[in-house]
């Protein structure tokens, strides 16, 4: 893995090697800045003692200025290996061109809500944006929404967001609460499984 915004995968697929027995899925968490993207990576790559595989490029203020990324290993039977890569791209407007580079070659994609009301014009902005950067692509690229934040009073509901965002019912919504780790595995479970669905199985294996 190289350095954020150079990711050595191809445009298209999975990496599945055989040599090395390692199958390559991209993961992208995606949204708007400050939504809670870093905090929920963070809480994943500690929760499954990762950590110290986890690297982020921040300003001088602690926010993230180009992307967070780090490869977490899932054994599969005796033999396999699913290299889960794990990235971030920053919410900050002024980094938008950041935010194309790290959607290159992803198998699947965590968009963060953040579910305070004044910020449902933003999380609009955010979905507008990735809808737009992945209708070129020509694989179907799974989705899933976590609602975050919503320890916070007032946090806004499902449907509103689902309205507001015209979330087709096919995207699942996972109320999250990045900061105590709250169904952040959870999400990234399920969007892994179909992230492997939609690749792996699409591909004709010899
Ligand atoms: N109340 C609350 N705050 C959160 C939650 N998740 C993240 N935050 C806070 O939101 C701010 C931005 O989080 P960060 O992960 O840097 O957002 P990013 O810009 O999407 O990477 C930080 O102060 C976090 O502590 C959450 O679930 N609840
Ligand atoms: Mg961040």
């Amino acid at each position: 893995m190289t350095a954020c915004g150079g990711p050595e995968e191809e445009e298209e697929g999975v990496i599945i090697d055989y040599g090395t027995r390692t199958v390559g899925l991209k993961i992208v968490f995606f949204g708007p800045a400050m939504s809670g993207k870093t905090t929920a990576i963070r809480w994943l790559f500690m929760s499954l003692d990762y950590a110290d595989k986890l690297t982020s490029i921040e300003n001088t203020v602690g926010r993230t200025m180009f992307c967070d990324f780090g490869t977490i290993p899932f054994p599969i039977g005796n033999t396999w290996t699913i290299n889960a890569h794990v990235w971030s791209a920053t919410g900050q407007d002024f980094y938008r061109s950041t935010r194309e580079v790290v959607l290159v070659g992803a198998d699947g994609v965590i968009f963060m809500v953040d579910s305070q009301e004044h910020l449902l014009d933003e999380n609009l902005a955010s979905w507008n944006e990735l809808m737009t950067l992945v209708a070129e692509e020509e694989r179907p690229l799974p989705v899933v929404v976590c609602l975050n934040k919503q320890d916070l009073p007032e946090a806004v509901q499902e449907e509103r967001v689902r309205a507001h965002l015209k979330l087709p019912y096919s995207v699942l919504i996972f109320k999250s609460i990045a900061k105590d780790g709250f169904n952040i595995l959870e999400a990234f479970q399920h969007l892994f499984r179909d992230a492997m669905r939609a690749s792996v199985l699409a591909q004709p294996i010899s």
